[in-house]
């Protein structure tokens, strides 16, 4: 298997070109968004760009854009100008599944409010129909949260509870999230429904038609997908 990292940081500069000085900035979570968090934090630094405030998905991409010196300020009601950050799968309409990371409810709440989300990934994270590949990562209240799982189990058999020990067990939010085996094919739309109205359910890791472009690394380079 190649090491696709220099690759990840290729599709991140490919999204980091995007940003301009004066932009309000989604700060993603994960592997490849560190990638263009550090790029933004040099470009800052060397001048290129000015006046950049950064709006961080997670704990971690918060202590990351602080290290490498940029200006993070909390999510408020102003839009942002851009995001960028990473994805879990990437169907061909650019259809997502996100958060399995655990960022899934501040990735949500942060790239809802961007007038532009940019999808970073590597070519791994292609899929055909969503459900090929990964879990959907769904955030649930810690209370009752058995009672939820169950309710759960009857919309998405097969899943499970994360336990002690992965990573992350409980999200930035306090939660707990369950792992939802999904059937590839499946009408994503009317699940992403039904589950946002299951009692005990904070947010599912569906971004269903909020990315704008997906810049993928493969060995064969970065490809744009619109
Ligand atoms: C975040 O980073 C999450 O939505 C997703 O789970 C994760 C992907 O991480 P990586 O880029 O390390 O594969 O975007």
């Amino acid at each position: 298997m190649p090491d696709l990292e220099p690759l990840k940081k290729e599709a991140a500069l490919r999204a980091v070109a995007l940003v301009e000085s004066g932009m309000r900035v989604g700060l993603g979570t994960g592997s490849t968004a560190k990638y263009a968090i550090e790029e933004i934090g040099r470009r800052v630094q060397s001048g290129a760009l000015t006046r950049i405030v950064g709006v961080a998905t997670s704990e971690a991409s918060d202590a990351l854009a602080r290290e490498v010196g940029l200006t993070v300020e909390p999510l408020d009601p102003r839009p942002l100008d851009i995001a960028i950050d990473g994805a879990d799968e990437i169907a061909p309409n650019l259809d997502l599944i996100k958060g399995l990371g655990g960022a899934l409810l501040r990735e949500k709440l942060t790239e809802m409010q961007s007038r532009r989300l940019i999808i970073i990934a590597d070519h791994s994270k292609l899929v055909t129909q969503i459900g090929e590949k990964a879990p959907l990562p769904v955030e649930i209240v810690r209370f009752g949260f058995l009672s939820t799982v169950e309710r759960l189990r009857q919309i998405v058999p097969g899943g499970r509870l994360r336990q002690p020990g992965a990573q992350p067990y409980v999200t930035d939010n306090g939660n707990y999230i369950y792992d939802a085996q999904l059937r590839p094919g499946s009408d994503i739309a009317a699940l992403e429904r039904e589950l946002k109205g299951t009692l005990g359910v904070v947010e599912t890791g569906l971004f269903l038609g909020l990315a704008e472009r997906a810049f993928v690394a493969s060995p064969d380079g970065v490809q744009e997908l619109t």
